[in-house]
């Protein structure tokens, strides 16, 4: 079990309380402050890993290696950047990075349209409204989630993308989903030879929300495209991480069938473990990890990674805010820590019960 922390004090969650959470024993982490498309140097990481280290936790995953627009958009100056991705991989190789998790989403990562709606408990949590956010035109959409980001950066949403962001979805609208498909194997048939001699195995995330939006292309969203991504370079290091508050964001997602599926196939690296509670096939908040709490069967979804004999890292996902916490949206202490305990217990009992 590992968790997601932010390096450099642009975390109000500290290492050493990490280290105090039952079960915890690693973390995911990244370099947010290094611009997309440049190489992410050995002097760098050397640093961070050893203050990790420090505080008695390993490095386990890198995430996110941002992947520049251009290679995205598949424009002829692609190949300088995949060059430096390469040899970032080599870099995140030599302090022994086994997965590094990276999404294909055009312009932006993820959107929700308040980043604290407050639930009848008295937590706020992160929630998407699709009128709203289709109200809101794109660029007053990173306005919107910068205004709710406390000060913190936000993972996905470094703002020198955010400069070019109305360009960017001018020219992402014009281009055929075959085209963006496209483009992404190029990439993957760039990097995963790469990767497979590094050792790092490639754990894409899947579009957040999983559909459509603003005319943008969007692949990682359902069984059919992940079956299609994975045959675009066939290869255990080009895989997935597998986000059960994105992909169940869609009612039409069976998540324990498409696990075991992609699991057995050795393709899963990653799992991002988080329940989420529908208003509609397209309106959601995020909610406590507990079944109780939300549309996904959080059993059925662990004991479909246990069954299939997942062996790749798991993290707990966003939480609420609660007890009165101020951090960054999705990613304060207390409710992450409890998802870590449920999903730790839910492990334990499954495993034990098959052993009795
Ligand atoms: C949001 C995260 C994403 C995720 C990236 C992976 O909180 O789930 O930002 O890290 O999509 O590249």
């Amino acid at each position: 079990m590992i968790f997601r922390w932010f390096p450099g004090g642009d975390d109000s969650v500290t290492l050493e309380q990490i280290k105090q959470i039952p079960g915890v024993s690693g973390i995911a982490t990244c370099l947010p402050d290094i611009p997309v498309g440049e190489v992410w140097p050995l002097e760098r990481l050397v640093p961070l890993k050893k203050e990790i280290n420090q505080a008695g936790l390993e490095v386990e995953v890198i995430e996110s290696v941002n992947i520049h627009e251009d290679i995205k958009k598949g424009l002829p100056t692609r190949d300088r950047y995949l060059e430096n991705y390469i040899k970032t991989l080599a870099n995140l190789a030599q302090i022994g990075i086994k997965c590094l998790c990276y999404n294909f989403m055009p312009v932006v990562d993820w959107v929700r349209s308040d980043l604290a709606a407050p639930l009848s408990d008295g937590s706020t949590v992160m929630s998407y409204r699709h009128a709203q956010v289709l109200k809101l035109n794109p660029a007053k959409m990173a306005d919107a989630m910068f205004s709710q980001a406390r000060g913190y950066s936000l993972p996905g949403w470094e703002p020198q993308r955010l400069a070019a962001m109305a360009a960017d979805i001018d020219f992402y609208q014009s281009l055929t989903l075959e085209a963006y498909w496209a483009n992404l194997k190029y990439f993957l048939d760039a990097v995963i030879p790469h990767a497979e001699k590094y050792g790092i195995k490639m754990a894409i995330h899947p579009d957040d929300p999983p559909w459509p939006l603003y005319g943008l292309p969007k692949l990682i969203t359902d069984v059919d495209h992940i079956r299609t991504f994975l045959s675009l370079h066939d290869s255990v290091y080009n895989g997935l991480t597998l986000c059960t508050g994105s992909l169940g964001a869609n009612p039409d997602n069976e998540l324990p069938a498409l696990i075991r599926e992609f699991t057995a196939q050795g393709r899963v690296h990653f799992a991002h473990i988080r329940n989420v509670k529908r208003h509609s096939s397209r309106d959601f908040d995020e909610c406590a990890h507990l079944s109780s709490h939300g549309d996904l069967d959080m059993f059925a979804i662990v004991k479909a990674f246990h069954d299939s004999g997942f062996n790749g890292y798991i993290r707990p996902d966003h939480g609420r805010m609660i007890w009165g916490e101020k951090a960054r949206p999705g990613y304060g202490l207390y409710d992450r820590a409890l998802g870590a305990s449920y999903l730790l217990g839910l492990w334990e009992a499954i495993a034990k019960m098959k052993h009795n």
